[in-house]
């Protein structure tokens, strides 16, 4: 007994300073290898299969190339701040060609000024990665490049460069455009490095509106959410879900969004009635973005979006009534990251993914890495891109794999520093976790 004791009470051997920096050098090596040569499966994009046609055909949705990347609608946001529109009109601006308005951005935000923001470092670390100069004080020799680029080889070569795997898409059905490509053409889709998803915003955000549009199409509903309604807004929701062969439901919700809500019958039944039985059936997660304040100043268009405080205890409500469905969560204001992660503590069917939108900055990409791999372990996703133009892949992963890299290697240090052997084994199997599995296990994938 005593000499079990004793050796319960053994310690690790004393480790001198020689041996810790050893280990420290030996970690730092492991992670940034790991995290450099696993895939990411990115989870949420605004990408699209080259079959929707690309940039600049006209109606094309696969953004690419250098004038997309350079008007991407936070870089709009970034150049009205240099020039404003008591000096530059909105309706000028948006009356410029593509070529004209990046022109204008490249110029006041990259040529004129050290271009800085995130935003602007990552096109300097796209046009890097891809091999080009980011010092360019012109775009000419930029569009020289991009022009001899193919869209669907540029694929390859963009998730070659960002080591991605599998690029999930973000499909609004109520967008008439949209919809009319998935109309005219099923498998608009079909292309194993892309994955849809049912976007529906509408269901939720506008009940009036979505209404209209379904009774348009056929379904046969009412303006209160009866079981008629019900049941007719399942079969729209399933044949979508069936057309697309979509891997998840997304919605991005405002601030207010609440659950239960009893000053918004409808939107409770259509979640009770409709989307969470269906979803459940087919074991299919529910992400919800949650925080997004449309349209503040309509002018800036994609730009004139901003966040608001979201309620998590809405969220805990609906994992708490609803322990057959799976929600994927993301919350859009930093004062919401803590209480969101000891929600997920409490609920196996919650899953916290990225750092959304104005949350994707290095200082706090890193803050919420760390307070989730503190609180959550490695059962979270760290991130996803957004990316809206594809070429934002090679830097939204490139910047957000050193943050990940950072932060692990300091919480493996940590579990050395208590004695902890951390092996190769553990940083692969972690990393494989963080940047696909978790994701791929929760959508069964
Ligand atoms: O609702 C969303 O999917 C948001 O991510 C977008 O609307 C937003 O404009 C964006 O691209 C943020 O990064
Ligand atoms: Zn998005």
């Amino acid at each position: 007994m005593s000499s079990k004791r004793t050796d319960m009470r053994s310690t690790p051997p004393a480790r001198n300073e020689r041996t810790l920096r050893s280990i420290k050098a030996g970690i730092e090596q492991m992670v940034t290898r790991a995290v450099a040569a696993q895939p990411v499966t990115d989870l949420h994009t605004h990408c699209y299969t080259p079959r929707f046609g690309a940039a600049p055909q006209p109606g094309g949705l696969l953004l690419w190339g250098i004038d997309e990347l350079v008007t991407y609608h936070y870089l709009v946001a970034e150049v009205f701040r240099i020039v404003p529109a008591t000096e530059l009109p909105y309706d000028t601006f948006w009356a410029m060609s593509k070529t004209e308005q990046a022109d204008h951005i490249w110029k006041h935000l990259f040529a004129d000024r050290t271009p800085i923001s995130e935003a602007c470092r990552g096109v300097l670390t796209t046009l890097s990665k891809l091999g080009l100069d980011p010092n360019e004080k012109t775009l000419a020799g930029y569009r020289k490049w991009f022009a001899k680029q193919n869209p669907s080889q540029f694929v390859d070569k963009v998730m070659e460069t960002a080591n991605v795997d599998w690029i999930v898409m973000t499909n609004p059905v109520f967008d008439d455009h949209e919809r009319g490509i998935w109309e005219r053409d099923p498998d608009v889709a079909i292309d194993d490095r892309f994955a849809a998803v049912l976007r529906i915003d509408p269901l939720l955000r506008n009940w009036t509106l979505a209404g209209k549009k379904l009774r348009e199409w056929g379904y046969n509903v009412d303006e209160t959410f009866t079981d008629r309604t019900a049941a007719e807004v399942q079969r729209f929701l399933r044949h979508w879900l069936d057309r697309m062969k979509a891997i998840y439901v997304a919605m991005s919700l405002p601030p207010e969004f609440a659950y239960p809500n009893p000053a918004q019958p409808n939107a409770d039944a259509f979640l009770e009635k409709a989307l969470l039985p269906v979803l459940a059936e087919r074991k299919m997660p529910f992400a919800m973005m949650i925080g997004s304040r449309l349209q503040v100043n309509p002018s800036l268009k994609d730009a004139g979006d901003m966040v608001g405080k979201s309620d998590v205890q809405s969220v805990v409500r609906l994992c708490d009534r609803f322990p057959r469905n799976k929600f994927m969560v993301t919350m859009l204001a930093r004062e919401n990251q803590h209480e969101l992660c000891v929600a997920a503590r409490k609920f196996g069917n919650l899953l916290l993914f990225g750092c959304w939108w104005f949350l994707n900055n290095p200082v706090l990409i890193e803050e919420m890495t760390r307070m989730r791999m503190e609180l959550l372990g490695t059962t979270f996703v760290p991130q996803h891109s957004d990316a809206r133009i594809l070429d934002q892949l090679v830097y939204k992963w490139e910047h957000s794999r050193r943050i990940i890299a950072k932060v692990l290697i300091d919480k493996y240090n940590d579990l050395e520093a208590s004695g902890f052997h951390v092996t190769e084994d553990h940083v692969k199997a972690d990393v494989a976790r963080l940047l696909r599995d978790n994701f791929r296990a929760f959508v069964g994938k």
